[in-house]
């Protein structure tokens, strides 16, 4: 990269690049990140053109282009201009150019400093700031060598970790062996039992064992031989017939003979080692009725609910296949969240309460304590920093009280769920999952850089402390999709901008996280298919409910929960439904259809956003969109043409409206500025809505554009509203357009965003991490202590003090 920037200083570009420099310090402005600089010199070359001084070919910028193309920021210094540039995926190069065009390399510790006298917080004279680095833990496992195989981890880690084992064949025998005693249900044995001692009598046995087998009928039911193989020294495991006993005992056989990486994880795939399950989602409303679309309660609530169901059916089957059922072996899924005794109508007051549709799975509901007192209220996420900690410790009694035993994974969503999951693991041993669903550093612009002023109100300082501590402390972090680790070829991933930051004045992250590290996957999310079909199933749908929700979107006259009476119901409706989060631009999409004449003669615009009242809520962020929405409705005299519902309706009824919007050939648009998975876009699309969604985010992963849906970039007005309006125009023309997108759109949701394709590989990355995490425990010791060190020291009494300061208003 040194040599690109060279190449331009060589080259007869140089001119028009000091030109552009000189006319970048003209702007007053000292820092410019990568989409400003491009609009800019766009500008600058249209001028230069204009005054002759660029070929009109425009040939002569191609080598300064080659740097626009991978550039990030520029901070403008009194004699010099430090650059940023991402050559790769995952990969940042800092340079100097100076008013001469010389140029050289600078370290991360100096453009940590710069950015540090940019806002004016640089104090070397007081010494080092604390430097946070994890880059020498790393050590303990492999890393991915190629920026596309990052998310792909577990297959690669497998891999390079069997080939180290397998070449002392003794350790991995003996590994192996006290890998697979390890393994009892409530203290019944399971696989393999005392009459096994060791590894050779493993080796003997087996042989008879699969013999054993191999003479019974091959569907002949597992507890018809159960008691003759236990005398071999086999428990209950293998299978749950003779022919797939006889299918696990040669998977082992052949692993004990000559190992290899996809037999191991064929096994380990097999083997029932997850019984009891804990997702940690603390800081919302989680309920399974009138909690979504409060503040701090959206997806995530759904995709834990969803999961755990999902989760518990994957293992029920799991445990069929296995043979256990002769056990009695019932899985637990336990959500664990807060407690909230001031609940507002909602469950949120209860212990413990059972999800419906399902055996055993439980939300099971911690109060936050304080002061030896437990809270009353809800308190937002970006408050809760300083009740984490004795969440945990209060939370690990109630779960062996209702688990009956340890868990055997425990998974965290959100900063705050996976800083839990990481007390929990660490006290019980247990294998921790991370899913971040949105990591804050990267939804808000300079966060880390102004953290000081935005502290009162956000705390980032305890937010991404914590986000460092969980994400290099879980054995494994799933992710929803690619970008969400590392971005795309022109922007930073949400994981990737943990790589190295500044936090003026509190610390320097020179490594906050490997991104080559094996510990990622990508495991999307699905969507519940009990509440979102294709509006073309009639024969599934409630026609009461259809009528009642059409009445409500369209036409009910009740200003208690809707806003705005249409000129014209039978318009096409353009549709949206989100929190009203200043992230979720639901005033842009307004404003997009506002100024669209063409889209306001074709179509009604219909919002659910929750609220529509300034005295319904306490949130700052909603109070303002609310007060945005007004007044762009009177701004661009909007009345007649808009609907605006201030209801949270229920998961049944958001299918439905889905639907209803389906019946009439409407569309769906997710305006937001950004997005970190988007499950709102595939409700739209199962339901078979063709779907316009930000692609700012996880929605370029989901959307292919064109061909399933269609990306839009909320923040150009015109464009995006020329865009919605001219597809209308083309479907009023062509009707085949709209079903021909609708179809394509629900074929993308079942070829590839299921709970079943989720939870299979979930389960399956719990056993191959678990097994690893066995294997090499030792090996992270040095981290773990690494990040207590950062709990205790850094993250703790910034903890306190945040309480004392909430104690005193
Ligand atoms: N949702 C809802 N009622 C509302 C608003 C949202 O049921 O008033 C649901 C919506 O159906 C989706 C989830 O909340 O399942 C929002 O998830 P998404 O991932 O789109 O965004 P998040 O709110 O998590 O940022
Ligand atoms: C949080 C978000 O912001 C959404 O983008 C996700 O879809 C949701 O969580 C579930 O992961």
């Amino acid at each position: 990269m040194h040599n690109l920037i060279k190449a331009v200083v060589n080259s007869n570009e140089n001119t028009l690049l000091r030109e552009f420099l000189h006319q970048l310090r003209q702007q007053k402005r000292t820092y410019w990140l990568r989409n400003d600089i491009i609009v800019f010199f766009e500008q600058f070359c249209q001028e230069q053109k204009q005054e002759g001084k660029l070929s009109p070919t425009g040939q002569s910028t191609v080598q300064i282009e080659k740097i626009l193309q991978v550039i990030q920021e520029i901070i403008l210094e009194s004699e010099s201009y430090c650059i940023v540039i991402r050559p790769k995926i995952a990969q940042e190069e800092f340079y100097r150019l100076t008013n001469a065009l010389e140029v050289e390399a600078i370290s991360v510790q100096e453009i940590l400093a710069i950015r540090d006298r940019y806002v004016n917080r640089h104090h070397p004279a007081d010494g080092k700031i604390f430097e946070i680095d994890f880059r020498p833990f790393y050590d303990y496992s492999p890393l991915i060598r190629d920026s596309k195989n990052i998310g792909n981890g577990v297959q690669y880690l497998n891999r390079f970790l069997s080939s180290k084992l397998f070449q002392d064949p003794q350790q991995w025998l003996s590994e192996l062996y006290k890998f697979l005693s390890l393994h009892n249900y409530n203290g019944t044995q399971l696989l393999i039992n005392e009459r096994i001692q060791n590894q050779a009598q493993l080796s003997n046995q087996i042989k008879e064992a699969i013999a054993f087998v191999e003479s019974r009928p091959g569907t002949e039911p597992y507890p018809e031989f159960r008691f003759p193989l236990q005398s071999l020294g086999f428990e209950p495991g293998w299978g749950n017939t003779a022919a797939r006993v006889q299918e696990s005992l040669e998977l082992l056989d052949a692993l004990l003979d000559s190992p290899d990486h996809q037999i191991l994880e064929a096994l380990l795939s097999r083997i029932p080692m997850i019984f009891r399950l804990v997702l940690v989602s603390c800081h919302g409303w989680f309920g399974q009725e009138g909690v979504l679309g409060r503040p701090d309660t959206g997806g995530q609530v759904v995709y834990v609910l969803d999961q755990a169901k999902s989760l518990e059916q994957q293992l029920l089957e799991d445990i069929t296949l296995a043979g256990l059922d002769v056990l009695k072996i019932a899985p637990q899924v336990i959500i664990l969240s807060r407690l909230i005794p001031q609940s507002d109508g909602t469950r949120c007051d209860e212990r413990l309460e059972k999800v419906y549709g399902t055996e055993n799975v439980f939300i099971l509901r911690v109060p936050f304590r304080s002061n030896g007192h437990s809270t009353d209220y809800w308190i937002s996420r970006f408050e809760i920093w300083p009740y984490l900690e004795t969440f945990a410790i209060d939370a690990e009694k109630e779960l062996w009280s209702v688990l009956n035993g340890r868990p055997d994974l425990i998974v965290g969503n959100y900063t705050d769920g996976n800083l839990i999951a990481f007390l929990l693991a660490r006290k019980l041993k247990v294998t921790q999952c991370n899913v971040a669903h949105a990591l804050e550093k990267s939804k808000y612009l300079f966060s880390n850089l102004y953290w000081q002023d935005l502290e009162s109100q956000y705390h980032f300082s305890l937010q991404f402390t914590a986000d460092l501590i969980a994400m290099n402390a879980a054995n494994f972090i799933v992710s929803s999709t690619y970008q969400e680790i590392t971005g795309m070829p022109d922007s930073v991933g949400q994981y990737e901008s943990y790589k190295h930051f500044t936090m003026p004045d509190l610390y320097h992250v020179v490594d906050g996280i490997e991104l080559f590290s094996p510990k990622f996957n990508v495991v999307p999310p699905g969507v519940n298919e009990s509440y979102f079909f294709p509006y073309s199933n009639y024969q599934d749908r409630t026609m009461g409910d259809r009528q009642r929700l059409e009445e409500l979107l369209f036409t009910l006259d009740d200003p208690s929960q809707v806003y705005g009476r249409l000129d014209n119901p039978e318009k096409r409706p353009l549709f949206s439904m989100a929190r009203l989060d200043r992230i979720k631009n639901l005033t842009g999409l307004v404003e997009i259809f506002a100024q669209s004449d063409s889209l306001q003669a074709q179509c009604n615009l219909i919002l659910v956003a929750g609220k529509l009242r300034l005295e319904e809520s306490e949130d700052p962020e909603e109070r303002s969109e609310i007060e945005k929405m007004y007044a762009l409705i009177d701004q661009y005299q909007l009345q007649g043409k808009i609907r605006w519902l201030g209801v949270r309706l229920s998961k049944g009824d958001t299918g439905e409206v889905y639907r209803v919007i389906g019946d009439r050939r409407g569309i769906f648009v997710q305006p937001a500025l950004f997005e970190a998975f988007g499950l709102t876009i595939l409700e739209a699309m199962i339901s078979g809505l063709p779907t316009f969604a930000t692609r700012f985010g996880g929605p370029l992963e989901i959307i292919q554009d064109g061909e399933n849906g269609f990306l839009i970039n909320p923040t150009q007005t015109k464009e995006t509203g020329d865009r919605l309006a001219k597809f209308v125009q083309q479907c009023d023309q062509d009707p085949d357009l709209w079903s021909k997108l609708s179809q394509a759109a629900m074929a993308r949701v079942y070829s590839t965003y299921t709970w079943k394709i989720h939870t299979t590989k979930l389960l399956s990355l719990s056993r191959i991490y678990g097994f690893w995490n066995f294997v090499s425990q030792e090996e992270r010791e040095d981290m773990l202590r690494y990040i207590e060190a950062l709990f205790y020291l850094l993250y703790k009494p910034r903890a306190n003090q945040l309480l004392a300061a909430q104690h005193s208003l």
